[in-house]
């Protein structure tokens, strides 16, 4: 499927979303969010998919929610058609793991796209924010909560409140970001990573990604109990008879994701 606002590619179990408006630093319009959604359904109906990578360009992963687009709704114009809320809620709802590949910018909309994946890995010319406080508004898309989350109160209160960007560095020392490459090596690096996670059961990962998104929503008791649970239910699958073979035998598991 063609689309207008993203660049879909498939690198075996991997699937590869790059968000593509580059005149406008990849701001997030109703289009592209749309487009985004789109893709990641397809992605997720594949079984042979099994990872997804969100990426952007080298200068912006995303420059934020396109403020040209936004700038003249009135309040009823943005409650009544819950302005570019479905598209954004389906990269949280994905089941299956994604990473985000940030180079450049990812600002406002942008930074909050990457922080809903399930971990970001970054290019060292990376600078995320929260910018949102310079245009006269705030955080809409979870940038208060997630970043929060992220890097404790007094750096996501720093972020938000005066705006500001952080470079690569920062983000990698206070855990926004997991790895920093050179730019150049950014891609390269992320497919290595995706085809690591790719290798292993789809329904397993899974579970992983659903039992570590757990610790968010839970309690510390009713976490480890979610995962103890989904633990004991790993040994119901032919993935985890498989795993336990191929070490004993000293080779390689062959995975069925069943
Ligand atoms: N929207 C629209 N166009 C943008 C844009 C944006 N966010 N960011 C950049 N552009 C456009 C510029 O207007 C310019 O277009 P032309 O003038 O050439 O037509 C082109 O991209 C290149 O930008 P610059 O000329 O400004 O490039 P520079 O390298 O000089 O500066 C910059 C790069 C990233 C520092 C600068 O462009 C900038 O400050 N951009 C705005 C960043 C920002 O404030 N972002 C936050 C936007 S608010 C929600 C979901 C999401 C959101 C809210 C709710 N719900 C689910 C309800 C999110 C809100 C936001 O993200």
């Amino acid at each position: 499927m063609a689309y207008e606002n993203i660049l879909v590619e498939t690198n075996g179990k991997v699937g590869v979303v790059t968000l593509n408006r580059p005149k406008a630093l990849n701001a997030l319009s109703a289009g592209l969010i749309k487009d985004l959604g789109a893709a990641l359904d397809t992605f997720e109906a594949n079984p042979d998919i099994h990872v997804i990578v969100l990426t952007g360009s080298e200068k912006a992963f995303a420059a934020g929610a396109d403020i040209k687009e936004m700038a003249g709704f009135s309040y009823m114009d943005a409650y009544l058609a819950d302005f570019i809320t479905v598209g954004w809620e389906r990269v949280t709802s994905c089941r299956k793991p994604v990473i985000a590949a940030v180079a450049g910018f990812a600002l406002g909309g942008g930074c909050e796209m990457a922080m809903m994946c399930d971990f970001i890995i970054a290019a060292d010319n990376a600078k995320f924010g929260q910018p949102e406080i310079n245009l006269g508004t705030m955080p809409g898309a979870g940038g208060t909560q997630r970043l929060t989350r992220f890097v404790g109160k007094s750096k996501a209160m720093d972020m938000c409140l005066t705006g500001r960007m952080m470079d690569a560095e920062e983000a990698h020392k206070c855990g926004l970001v997991s790895r920093v490459f050179p730019l150049d090596d950014l891609k390269d690096e992320a497919m290595k990573i995706a085809e690591t996670i790719a290798d292993k059961s789809l329904p397993i990962s899974m579970m992983v990604k659903e039992s570590v998104n757990a610790a968010y929503e839970t309690t510390l008791t009713q976490g480890v109990k979610f995962e103890r649970r989904l633990f004991h239910s790993t040994f119901a699958t032919d993935d985890q008879k498989e795993g336990m073979a191929a070490f004993v035998e000293k080779r390689q598991p062959n995975f069925s994701d069943r």
